[in-house]
């Protein structure tokens, strides 16, 4: 990626600032969803960093940007990987001011920005959710609050995320390297299928193709289930038999620069599809394929699914899978599509029109436990001026092609 591109990001999030104010931008350790880094900083600043925070002000029309970062630790750095080196940070970045990262060092810049006039202050954070404990950035909200209750706290993400739900040309380059990723995982694995006697085999076969390419990993859980275990939607203990007849469901990504592929393919563990197998899958190809053409700018992504709902039941219908909503709801049950970014379920408001630009996956899928047998079909779909490309068009999907393998 060319080095402006993170400044052009931030410049486009400056345009949508008022006069007089800060944006913080916290990637901080202890999230309990347990990312390495913060999917918003990284997008703003290009580090992949923990422990850091972006400051943006905007005093009248002059822009100062700040990052606050661990220092490196010299014994520290025997033991685990440093954090890269300051020219480093500013070359990837473009950002030339950086500070010594501490909570408190924080505040007192909040405090004397306040001092200073600053009206507005956006903070970026995730929402505390009921069940989970706090993370930093939500102790972060509560400090602010308790130690600066003059200033008026604003919540900043929503804003950060509509810049995120749409992506620029580099960025889908980079989708398609995951993609790529992913597809020569899958097509090993197909191709080696009739040797798999659990689905460890598999899982190990589809992670070794991802290590061979320098380390990289799944942004999510690897889903390889055999038969019934296919009907469970996150079932990821993937060390049941597979047995002769069963059909293996892997729902798989990869991790390219931040951003995900998200992937879900059904193979039969013999050459050819078994005769029930067959009648389901085909049902779920022809929805799906369905569903991808109507995706196009201008729709939002929640008409997207309504509208899958109705086609998946018509389809299904005209099958003989079903034969009211009530039997759908008992053979499918999820959504069919969700935006796709630097997080698999990346952000983005769903009510929201669809622009050239946004990503998302399309995945109907027909879960039958009585016959064993569960199929989803997954592909990642770029919206553009004129509909939608299919970034992931590549990966064998139609029975013959797989059993071609
Ligand atoms: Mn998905």
């Amino acid at each position: 990626m060319e080095r402006n591109i993170y400044k052009k990001r931030r410049d486009a999030l400056f345009k949508q600032l008022p006069k007089d104010s800060v944006a913080i931008i916290p990637s901080l350790s202890g999230n309990p969803e347990n990312q390495p880094y913060d999917a918003s900083f990284y997008y703003l600043t290009g580090l992949m960093l923990n422990n850091a925070i972006l400051v943006m002000t905007k005093e009248k029309s002059v822009e100062k940007e700040t990052i606050y970062r661990m220092k490196i630790d010299p014994v520290l750095s025997l033991w685990v990987c440093s954090p890269p080196p300051d020219d480093e940070l500013r070359a990837k970045s473009g950002i030339k001011d950086l500070k010594d990262f501490s909570l408190d060092a924080l505040l007192d810049t909040l405090y004397n920005e306040a001092a200073k006039g600053m009206k507005d202050f956006y903070l970026h954070y995730t929402p505390k959710k009921p069940n989970l404990p706090s993370s930093l950035s939500q102790a972060l909200v509560e400090k602010i609050r308790r130690y600066l209750p003059h200033i008026n706290l604003i919540w900043l993400s929503p804003i950060i995320y509509e810049l995120r739900r749409v992506k620029t040309p580099q960025e889908v380059t980079l989708f398609k390297e995951a993609i790529r990723i992913t597809k020569n995982a899958i097509v090993n694995v197909f191709s080696r299928r009739s040797i798999y006697q659990n689905e460890c085999q598999v899982y190990a076969d589809y992670s070794a193709s991802l290590i061979n390419e320098l380390n990289r990993k799944s942004g999510f859980n690897v889903i390889v289930a055999a038969g019934k275990n296919a009907t469970i939607l996150h079932y990821d203990n993937n060390n049941s038999p597979i047995h002769n007849n069963s059909m293996v469901l892997i729902d798989a990504g990869c991790d390219y620069e931040g951003y995900n592929s998200d992937i879900t393919r059904c193979f039969p563990r013999g050459k050819l599809f078994p005769a029930k197998a067959k009648h389901i899958y085909e049902a779920v190809l022809t929805a799906q394929e369905l569903i991808i053409k109507s995706i196009k700018p201008g729709v939002s992504l929640q008409e997207i699914n309504d509208n899958a709902k109705d086609i998946i039941f018509r389809v299904y219908k005209d099958a003989r899978i079903v034969k009211t909503l009530d039997e759908l709801s008992k053979v499918y049950y999820h959504g069919a599509s969700h935006y796709l970014g630097l997080e698999v379920h990346d952000v983005g408001i769903r009510s929201r029109l669809l622009k050239p630009g946004c990503v998302l996956t399309v995945e109907p899928g027909c879960y039958v436990e009585k016959l064993g047998i569960g199929i989803r079909i997954e592909d990642d779909i770029l919206v553009t001026s004129s509909g939608y490309e299919n970034l992931s068009f590549s990966i064998p999907k139609k029975i013959k092609e797989i059993e071609a393998l």
